[in-house]
């Protein structure tokens, strides 16, 4: 097992690693820009090495400044954590040149997911569905055109880089083509450097569904059930919950066996999410795989009572996997809760928080590195907690979500809690009733 982990990464998700390398018996080092110099990573490592000026260019993302800070620590692992470099194949790659474990996939693997449609290609071969679409990149209009017209509009136009949503055109008629084209080929050009664009059927309506998975470095694979993730704004996840209110028995073991196959042809390594679309025939179609660990992943460690980043760290190590799924066991909701204002559209609302009240109780998990007196920065990721809820029911967890969310104080700055409170009360959002359009037609009271 490791002996020290460096974080290379803060907020949330930092606290969090930290707390499951404690319990590990791991040494853990934090790095901090100096706009973090009062954060509870800081606080809680073992040691703490300041990388640079609040700009995460000069500090979370910079690979010389966290390689410096592994090297003067003589950590023997790094944990990226989700976001800044966790998909930098180059770091994963820098890393290993210098026999320092990244806990994740190899840099081979990211490479490869992170090619939206070297991603597909793999899945295709690997026999999980995908959306009907251009075999590969598309030339010019004439060929996206006449792919387009075979396939029959709707369209969607994607950036091969892309993900996420940026670069995306929807295309509605023959006549909008060329001009979508256009603007997806510049924006991808002008967001990543590469203008390589797919097209493909656009499904309407559907639903996000993602597969939490693991693989050891022994060529095991297991599915850690599923996530829904289509309470989204501008492709920003809002709420994400387990069991999905739209799955069936038949469908978890479909998706769940496809998304094992996904990560059994790659020989994937570490924890991992394949995301699906799933239309309201409950047809299934991979869109991308993410090879870190999630924002959401306390919903999953909820409903099969499991600690995802121990597993992970285990993995890392080279630990076997024993050989089966899991199954939700309860029900799991997670809200995001960010500085913003969800009055204003969602606009950031950084500075200091006056009061915290942090919601207690049976079944109620927050995971946060706010507290009273703490200043959010206006540098980086505007999401301050996640307020988790579990229960046996769906509806017993909305109703606990929405006491716990009443229980929330948080004074001084603008936060979404208000939006969640909404949305619990919402009839379609209590049937079940919603897809990755829900928000578009949400209006907030
Ligand atoms: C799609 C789609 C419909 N049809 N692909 C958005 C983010 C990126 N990962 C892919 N996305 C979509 N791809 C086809 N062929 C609709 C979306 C989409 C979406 C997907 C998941 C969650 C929210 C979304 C919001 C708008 C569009």
């Amino acid at each position: 097992m490791f002996k020290k982990v460096l974080i290379a990464n803060r907020g949330e998700i930092a606290l969090r690693i930290i707390r499951t390398c404690k319990e590990m018996g791991i040494s853990t080092v934090a790095v901090y820009s100096t706009a973090d110099k009062d954060a509870l990573h800081v606080r809680f490592a073992d040691e703490a090495v300041c990388i640079g000026p609040p700009s995460s260019t000069e500090s979370y993302l910079s690979i010389p400044k966290i390689m410096a800070a592994v090297e003067i620590t003589n950590a023997d692992a790094v944990h990226p954590g989700y976001g800044f470099l966790a998909e930098n194949a180059d770091f994963a790659q820098v890393c290993s040149e210098y026999d320092i474990k990244f806990i994740g996939p190899t840099p081979h693997m990211i490479k490869k997911m992170g090619d939206k449609v070297t991603a597909k290609e793999t899945m295709i071969k690997a026999g999980v569905p995908v959306v009907p679409g251009s075999e590969g990149l598309v030339k010019n209009v004439q060929s996206g055109i006449e792919i387009s017209k075979e396939i029959g509009f709707p369209v969607i136009i994607k950036a091969t880089a892309g993900g996420g949503g940026k670069g995306m055109r929807i295309v509605w008629e023959e006549e909008d083509f060329e001009n979508q084209w256009n603007m997806a080929r510049n924006e991808a050009k002008a967001s990543f450097g590469n203008d390589g664009i797919y097209i493909e059927k656009f499904i309407e309506e559907p639903r996000h569904i993602e597969i939490q998975i693991i693989g050891d470095q022994h060529g095991k694979v297991i599915h850690l059930s599923e996530r829904d993730c289509s309470i989204q704004r501008r492709h920003q996840k809002l709420v994400e919950e387990c069991p999905s209110p739209f799955m069936t028995k038949k469908l978890r073991k479909e998706m769940g066996e496809a998304a094992i196959k996904a990560g059994e042809s790659i020989n994937y390594e570490g924890v991992g999410t394949v995301e699906f679309l799933v239309d309201k025939y409950r047809n299934f179609y991979f869109m991308e795989m993410n090879t870190r660990i999630q924002v959401e992943h306390p919903v999953t460690e909820e409903v099969i009572d499991r600690d995802l980043i121990k597993e992970q760290i285990k993995v890392a190590a080279g630990d076997k996997l024993s050989g089966k799924n899991y199954f939700p066991q309860m029900h799991c909701i997670e809200c995001r809760i960010n500085a913003e204002d969800p009055y204003f559209d969602f606009r950031p609302s950084p500075g200091q928080i006056e009061y915290f009240h942090s919601p207690k109780g049976h079944g109620v998990r927050v995971d946060t590195h706010a507290y009273a007196g703490y200043r959010v920065p206006p540098y980086y990721d505007s999401m301050i907690a996640k307020l988790i809820c579990r229960a046996e029911t769906r509806e017993e967890c909305i109703t606990k979500m929405q006491r716990a969310l009443d229980e929330f104080v948080i004074d001084g700055i603008k936060t979404t809690i208000p939006f969640h409170s909404q949305l619990m009360k919402d009839e379609r959002f209590r049937a079940g009733d919603f897809h990755t359009g829900f928000l578009n037609e949400f209006d907030l009271k």
